[in-house]
């Protein structure tokens, strides 16, 4: 019955699309996939919005917008939505590998990015994340993620024609490019903000404007402040508008309101506008915040799923080539949920960031132990086949502590202790840790914390350098492989960050701005010093040494199809507290054993372990890293201090 309306609806929508549509030819994908989508999309507009007396009418405008940016596609990037349709698990591949970077800090703007390409295909990157580049105030811009114009790039930055140059140049490299949509909110410059500061009822139905402190009041009590510090409080006064708008994040990034249809509409709307403009893979930023509901934190909700659910249903009609990322900085339980549930393949987002393989790897360098890092990835459900993470060590955020108690407690230790020693010893608080960290975000309220810094200067490599100490630079330079060892091997996309690859320590320069010094987070969002970056080049330098090292690392990794992410990956217990032991295992493909030693000092495993992992073979295993046998003494395979081995038989 409900089929049959959602069919007749269609009908309809087709037929009022028609006098626009039907001048155009090589439409017959696009109805294809209306029609193989359309039941689903119905439901869950319907869901969503089916309440409300205009639902027709906003349904019919939804098609409209996808059937006119269909129109607008051009066609080589409809060809390629075919080809990844036919292969449409071409995005596990273990042939990607990607790394997120400011156009700005790494390159100066789009035009010197593009001139730089080459360094990144270098050193074996093909997908890259280029951080936000939309139009934003000059200061009140949280790194461009409090946008005012979602279809114009920072005059700073570039323009349109840059972006397309830059993805044509990336195309013929076999080069993916990521950007950011910010879902959650704009700017309070933003024209709609403006409008509804000026009083327009309908815009300000785009946002959570209250007139007085009683909604407000009411959602507080259980929204978690996310920057305590600048920005305390859910709610912002406007003067203007006379009015409280609703501001999750910063006081100037107000919350769009998805219980709007017009707004889900427009925002469909632009994630078609960047996928038009030739990129492979939207970054859905803040995506566990898009539905408040009184009395939760306002994070994780059905209906944020439903929304995209939505989103995604509407790009397999119109752009299905684009894939997903889900930024959703959640409980391990949680995050999974954004790759889709009860469904096989994904349904949401096809990629999410792994921030609880993250946040368990500083754990792992913090206490040169992996038993909570052990614990924490037993933890973390399965995900759906056709999905797949972003392994990264660091990222333009800050570290968050945010496992799970009860992990911290089956792995030996108090939560309150433990990630107050994970606190002071990244921000090198005590007398043994060289890690250069400053806190960010601390909540007085719950004295939760957490922290920011360069990977460099996180594993010691500033105070090294300084320090002068040769023994110190080498082991900051194998904990930084190390981590590369984990991330590059895991099961998913790995994802260096800028600056990592030659060692870049935290800059403290932002401390001279005033709309960045109460950031910290500014610390490790360099501008490349390319007189250092040279050093590459030098055999001896920091820059050689993990110039190099990563570029083979990540070649290797290539050439390891047991590293493409199928859900192969099986934890393995051994007898030793400092290491991480993973396989993969593949049907056709020959098996990898990943071996890490957080500590400080050599370890040792038994050899006989191996046999049961599926390296019968023990003398015959290589290490597929360095090409040679791993030293077994005694029938104890030898691994080194802060080292590593991808095993093979
Ligand atoms: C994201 O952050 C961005 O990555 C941040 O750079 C932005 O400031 C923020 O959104 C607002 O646009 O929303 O789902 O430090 O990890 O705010 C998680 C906390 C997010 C960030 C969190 C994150």
């Amino acid at each position: 019955m409900y089929e049959q309306v959602s069919h007749a609806l269609l009908n309809e929508i087709l037929v009022a699309l028609k006098p626009d549509i039907i001048k155009q030819r090589n439409m017959r994908y696009f109805y294809t996939r209306l029609g193989a989508n359309f039941y689903s999309i119905h439901s869950l507009f319907h869901r969503l919005y089916g309440e409300r007396s205009d639902f027709n009418v906003q349904m019919r405008r939804l098609v409209e917008v996808m059937a006119k940016q269909y129109i607008a596609r051009p066609a080589h990037l409809k060809k390629l939505d075919q080809e990844r349709e036919q292969n449409h698990t071409w995005f596990l591949s273990q042939k990607w590998v990607g790394m997120a970077l400011y156009s700005d800090g790494f390159a100066g703007d789009l035009k010197g990015l593009k001139n730089r390409l080459h360094y990144l295909q270098d050193l074996g990157i093909n997908m890259v994340h280029v951080m936000p580049i939309l139009d934003c105030p000059p200061n009140e811009s949280d790194g461009g993620y409090a946008v005012r114009d979602f279809r114009k790039i920072d005059e700073r930055i570039g323009s349109l024609a840059d972006i397309k140059a830059l993805s044509s140049s990336m195309r013929k490299r076999d080069m993916l490019l990521t950007l950011d949509v910010v879902l959650n909110h704009t700017s309070d410059e933003h024209a709609w903000a403006k409008k509804a500061r000026q009083g327009d009822k309908t815009f300000q139905d785009f946002y959570y404007v209250y007139e007085n402190r009683e909604m407000p009041d009411i959602f507080e009590e259980t929204m978690p402040d996310i920057f305590p510090e600048n920005a305390p409080g859910s709610f912002t006064w406007n003067e203007e508008m006379q009015h409280w708008a609703m501001t999750s994040f910063n006081n100037y990034q107000w919350d769009l309101n998805y219980s709007n249809p017009a707004v889900f509409i427009e925002m469909l709307d632009i994630i078609f506008f960047w996928a038009n403009q030739g990129v492979d893979i939207l970054r859905l930023d803040a995506v566990a915040f898009l539905w408040k509901k009184i009395g939760t934190s306002c994070q994780n909700e059905r209906e944020a799923h439903l929304i995209l659910q939505l989103m995604k249903d509407c790009c397999q009609v119109t752009a299905p080539g684009v894939l997903f990322i889900a930024e959703a900085i959640v409980a391990p339980t949680e995050v999974t949920k954004y790759f889709g549930e009860d469904a096989i393949v994904a349904k949401e987002c096809e990629i999410a960031y792994n921030a609880t393989l993250m946040a368990l790897l500083w754990d792992a360098v913090a206490t040169k132990k992996s038993n909570l890092l052990n614990q924490g990835l037993k933890s973390l459900p399965q995900k759906l086949e056709r999905a797949t993470w972003l392994n990264y060590i660091r990222c333009h955020d800050d570290i968050g502590l945010g496992f799970d108690d009860k992990d911290i407690i089956k792995s030996g230790y108090d939560p309150i202790k433990h990630r107050r020693f994970l606190l002071n010893y990244l921000t090198g608080q005590f007398d043994d840790s060289m890690a250069r960290g400053k806190p960010f975000g601390q909540n007085k309220k719950t004295g939760d914390a957490r922290i920011a810094g360069s990977l460099a200067s996180l594993v010691g490599l500033e105070y090294a350098i300084e320090a002068d100490d040769d023994a110190a630079i080498d082991q900051s330079i194998q904990c930084i492989l190390l981590l590369h060892a984990v991330t590059l091997s895991f099961g998913g996309i790995p994802l260096l960050y800028y600056g990592d690859e030659i060692g870049t320590l935290n800059d403290y320069s932002y401390a001279d701005s005033e709309y960045k010094r109460s950031d910290s987070r500014w610390l490790h969002r360099p501008n490349i010093d390319w007189n250092k970056a040279d050093l590459r080049h030098q055999s001896g330098t920091v820059e050689y040494r993990l110039f190099t090292a990563l570029k083979k690392m990540i070649a290797i990794r290539k050439e390891i199809p047991a590293f493409a992410d199928y859900n192969g990956r099986e934890l393995i217990e051994v007898d030793n507290p400092h290491l991480l032991v993973f396989s993969h295992h593949q049907q056709f493909s020959f098996k990898v054993v990943v071996v890490a030693n957080f500590d400080s000092s050599e370890q040792q495993m038994d050899a006989d372990d191996l046999h049961r992992m599926g390296l019968p073979q023990i003398h015959a295993v290589k290490d597929a890293y360095t090409g040679e046998s791993p030293t077994i003494v005694n029938e104890q395979l030898i691994i080194p201090a802060y080292g590593f081995y991808w095993l093979i038989e």
